[in-house]
C-alpha cells in the first residue's frame, strides 16, 4: 500500500497512524502537503526548479538499484568541467542517512529518434547524505564531482541508490505549475530501459515539473589585466606583430607552422593543467532488463 502513495500522501498516512485520529492529523497533513524551501545550494548553477519542493520520488524497498536522472544541456553552464552537484533529499522514516551515487549519462536516440539516457553511465560519484530531515522538508547535499566533464549537448544527471538498504528516502521534486517541465527518466535493476515520467502512467508523476538536482561547473577564473592606456596598447600591438612575424619566419620553411598549437586544449598537456576525468568511481554493474517499478508502481 505504501508503494502506491506519493511522499505527501504517505506522510499523511503516517501522521494519521501516529495520531490514531484522522481529525487530529489535519494540521500536520496540511504541512506535509504544502511546499517547503530547503536552504539554498548551487545557486548560480544550472537550476531548473523554483527552489521549493512539493513532493519526492522514491522506490519501493525491494529495489536495490533505483535511479532518477534529469536532463541537462551543456549550454546551461559556462563550461563542461563540473565541480558540484547539489541533490535535495527528504525522508519519511527513522533512518536519516542515505548512501547514493551521483550518476552521469550520455544521451542516445530511441527508435523514434527521441533522446533518452544511455544504459551505462559514463561517470558516477559516491556520496552520503547525513541527517536528512523528516517529512516534506528536504535539504540540499553538495557532492564534489570535480574531474567529471559534462557531455556536450543533452545529457542526464541524477541519483542512484539502494532502496533495500536505505528505505523511505526521496529525491525532492518541484511540482509548482509555473515551473517549466524538465525531462526526468527512471530505471531500476530489473527494468529493460529508461522510462520518462511524461510517458509513465504512475500518478506520482502527474504533477511533475523538475527534480531538485542542480549542477555546477567550475568557476571561471577572473584575471585582472592592468590598464595599458593608448601608448601601452600601441607598444603591445607592435611587440605582438613582431613576435608573429618572427614565428612565421622560423616555422614556415620547415612546414611546422602548426606546431605551436599542438597540445593546446588536450587535458594534461603542459599548457593545460586540467588532467581529465580522474578519481571517478567506476560505473556500477550492468542494468538487467525488465520493466521498471518506481515507488508508486508496485502494489
Ligand atoms: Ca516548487
Amino acid at each position: 500500500m505504501i508503494s502506491k502513495l506519493s511522499t505527501a500522501r504517505y506522510g499523511l498516512l503516517l501522521a494519521a497512524m501516529l495520531n490514531a485520529s484522522p481529525g487530529s492529523a489535519e494540521p500536520l497533513a496540511a504541512e506535509l502537503q504544502g511546499e517547503s524551501t530547503p536552504e539554498p545550494a548551487c545557486e548560480g548553477c544550472a537550476v531548473v526548479d523554483d527552489g521549493s519542493l512539493e513532493s519526492g520520488y522514491g522506490w519501493v524497498p525491494s529495489v536495490d538499484d533505483g535511479q532518477y536522472v534529469q536532463q541537462i544541456d551543456s549550454a546551461q553552464l559556462p563550461n563542461q568541467r563540473l565541480e558540484t552537484v547539489c541533490v535535495c533529499w527528504l525522508r519519511t522514516r527513522i533512518d536519516s542517512d542515505v548512501d547514493f551515487e551521483v550518476v552521469f549519462y550520455e544521451s542516445v536516440l530511441d527508435d523514434e529518434g527521441e533522446p533518452r539516457p544511455a544504459l551505462e553511465p559514463y561517470a558516477s560519484v559516491p556520496a552520503t547524505a547525513a541527517g536528512v530531515p523528516m517529512g516534506i522538508v528536504g535539504a540540499f547535499y553538495e557532492v564534489d564531482v570535480r574531474g567529471v566533464q559534462l557531455a556536450a549537448g543533452i545529457s542526464y544527471v541524477g541519483v542512484r541508490w539502494d532502496a533495500m538498504a536505505d528505505r523511505f528516502f526521496f529525491v525532492c521534486v518541484d511540482q509548482t505549475p509555473e515551473t517549466e517541465p524538465v525531462e526526468v527518466f527512471f530505471i531500476d535493476e530489473i527494468a529493460e530501459d529508461w522510462t520518462s515520467v511524461f510517458d509513465s502512467n504512475d500518478s506520482i508523476f502527474v504533477l511533475h515539473r523538475a527534480m531538485l538536482v542542480r549542477v555546477c561547473s567550475e568557476a571561471l577564473v577572473a584575471v585582472d589585466v592592468p590598464a595599458l592606456g593608448g601608448a601601452g596598447l600601441g607598444l603591445l600591438a607592435v611587440l605582438l606583430a613582431g613576435l608573429a612575424a618572427s614565428t612565421i619566419k622560423r616555422r614556415c620553411p620547415r612546414d611546422q607552422s602548426r606546431d605551436s598549437v599542438v597540445g593546446a586544449g588536450i587535458p594534461g598537456s603542459p599548457g593545460n593543467p586540467w588532467r581529465g576525468p580522474p578519481a571517478v568511481a567506476p560505473a556500477s554493474r550492468r542494468l538487467r532488463r525488465r520493466r521498471s517499478s518506481p515507488a508508486g508502481r508496485r502494489g
